[in-house]
């Protein structure tokens, strides 16, 4: 496939304006062609990267475009600082912040309206796992999201594959777990429209490292992943861009 590799990297609520510097000037000192780098930091911390190479991105969105929603903030503002990416539906916001399915396929579509690629997350928890509901779940997930921008814009996203009992938890899916599941989502998405199926790039994320980073890329349907803690340790995190590269 050309489908050009992705590496994001999720602080969550972590980092300062030291980790902006050196995250900063490591990332610039190397060349990685065939790999797009993506921060994602605090928003507070967006607008401290000044570095051309370097896309940023948002962790959430508000729905609206402006208006009375204190604490809020709209995906104009995030685009005017120059990002071009925003997080949708990360797991912990649909725990922490009661997001519903439909309410992240309305973000993912404000994200668009304002020139921003949504990295729409989803994933199912244990339970589902276990009951052998992992397809059927994140169908539904993904459904929410097709009927809501239209299939015109849906080649547009991103996704992201993270199962929740992954996340944070230092277990990964196997790699053959994550293609199963990615493979699923592509040609479900090519239900909708073929070319969308061809074209988005789906990245694994939950418990990436360095050691475990170039056997998940190496499956046919991951297009490179989404980084939480180990996108924090600079070295950690240049070596899981260059697994992608
Ligand atoms: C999953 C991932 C980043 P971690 O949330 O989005 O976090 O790599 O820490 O499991």
């Amino acid at each position: 496939n050309n489908r050009r590799p992705i590496v994001a990297g999720n602080w969550k609520m972590n980092g300062n304006l030291a980790l902006v510097k050196t995250m900063q000037q490591s990332i610039s000192s190397i060349e990685l062609d065939n790999v797009d780098i993506v921060v994602c930091p605090p928003a507070v911390y967006i607008n401290a990267f000044d570095a051309p190479d370097l896309l940023t991105g948002a962790q959430d969105i508000s729905l609206f475009e402006a208006g009375a929603h204190t604490g809020d903030i709209s995906a104009g503002m995030f685009a005017e600082l120059g990002c071009q990416f925003v997080i949708v539906g990360h797991s912990e916001r649909r725990t922490d912040h009661s997001e519903s399915n439909e309410l992240v396929a309305k973000k993912a579509s404000a994200a668009l309206e304002q020139g921003l690629t949504p990295i729409v997350c989803v994933g199912e928890p244990l339970q589902v796992r276990e009951a052998g509901q992992v397809f059927d779940y994140v169908a539904e997930q993904l459904d929410a999201v097709i009927s809501t921008i239209g299939v015109e814009r849906l080649s547009e996203l991103v996704i992201a594959y993270e199962p929740v009992w992954a996340i944070g938890t230092g277990q990964s899916a196997t790699p053959e777990q994550a293609q199963d599941v990615h493979r699923f989502i592509r040609e479900h998405l090519a239900k909708a429209d073929s070319e969308a199926g061809m074209r988005i790039r789906i990245l694994y994320g939950g418990s990436v490292n360095a050691r475990n980073a170039s056997a998940l890329f190496a499956q046919a349907d991951v297009d490179g992943g989404l980084i939480g803690g180990a996108s924090l340790k600079q070295d950690e995190f240049l070596a899981i861009c260059q697994s992608a590269n």
